[in-house]
């Protein structure tokens, strides 16, 4: 039994204009944890109080670690079976936006063009002092207090990722928005959908008249608002979705 309705196959084959909002469920079978399922990163630091500027000003050298831990996994991952069909489907429609929450830059190594990264990269890093960007042996020799420090004028260096009160980067949430308002259909794709503005985005594509579907192992907070919920990993979904389209289209 097909694990997607035939209307959501039906809207697809015949749309021109498609945007995917993703989370970290749509990484999590490349091998990068989460944030809120159990054994995530968070399973024992509350979000909030950890992903903050004021966390890290008092503890560089933690949040420095964690995200170092972070870009190392990172080198021995590849993307997924869902990364690769959402690259895939790009091909298939006029205007395809891949507007994504995660800051690991797997959508771009599945050959994802058109890509708002709405919380930043975590390959990128910067001086919290004079706001240069950070080059690569800056991390690789940390400074005798353990910390790393911009080369020019000693600051802190943070990757450049958003963290909870600070605002999105620039542009990326008119962006989004407006890829919502045209997308005659709209996937919701492993997230929580918990953090805020991200979360609204699919909901601002259904009350302008998207059929928005959600792909995730289990129904997310704004679930219920949406035209249809499939239960499944996002590595076996999305591939026999893209497969529907093109035989449908093919008819
Ligand atoms: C699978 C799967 C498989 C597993 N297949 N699925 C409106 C209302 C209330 C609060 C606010 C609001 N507007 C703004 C706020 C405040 C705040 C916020 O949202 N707070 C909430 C917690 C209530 N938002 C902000 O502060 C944002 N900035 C902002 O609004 O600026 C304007 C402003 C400035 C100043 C004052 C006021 C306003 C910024 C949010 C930044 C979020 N940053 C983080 C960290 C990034 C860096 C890093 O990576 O370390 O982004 S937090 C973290 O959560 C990360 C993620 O991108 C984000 C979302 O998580 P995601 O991706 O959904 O992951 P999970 O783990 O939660 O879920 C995984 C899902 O996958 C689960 O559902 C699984 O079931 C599923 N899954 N395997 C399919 N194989
Ligand atoms: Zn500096």
């Amino acid at each position: 039994m097909s694990l997607f309705s035939p209307q959501l196959v039906f809207h697809l084959a015949k749309a021109r204009r498609v945007a995917v909002l993703t989370g970290a469920g749509m990484s999590a079978e490349s091998g990068v944890a989460t944030f809120r399922d159990a054994g995530g990163l968070w399973e024992k630091l509350k979000p909030e109080e950890l992903a903050n500027f004021e966390a890290f000003m008092s503890n560089p050298e933690i949040v420095q670690m964690w995200y170092a831990h972070r870009r190392e996994v990172l080198n021995d991952v590849v993307p997924n079976p869902a990364h690769i069909a959402l690259a895939g489907f790009e091909d298939l429609f006029d205007e395809f936006t891949v507007i994504t929450q995660n800051v690991d830059g797997l959508h771009r190594r599945a050959g994802s063009r058109n890509i708002i990264e709405l919380h930043g990269n975590i390959l990128r890093n910067y001086c919290v002092a004079c706001r240069q960007p950070a080059v690569d042996h800056e991390l690789d020799r940390p400074a005798p207090d353990g910390v790393y420090r911009c080369a020019k004028c000693s600051g802190l260096i943070r990757p450049d990722v958003v963290w909870f009160g600070e605002m999105l980067p620039e542009g990326a949430i008119e962006r989004a928005d407006s890829a919502a308002r045209t997308a005659e259909v709209f996937l919701s794709v492993g997230t929580s959908a918990v953090v805020y503005p991200a979360a609204s985005i699919p909901i601002t594509a259904r009350i302008t008249g998207a059929y928005v579907a959600e792909i995730n192992v289990e129904k997310s907070a704004i679930g219920d608002d949406l035209d249809e919920v499939i239960l499944g990993p996002a590595g076996v979904v999305l591939p026999q979705l893209l497969e529907a389209v093109v035989t449908r289209r093919a008819q």
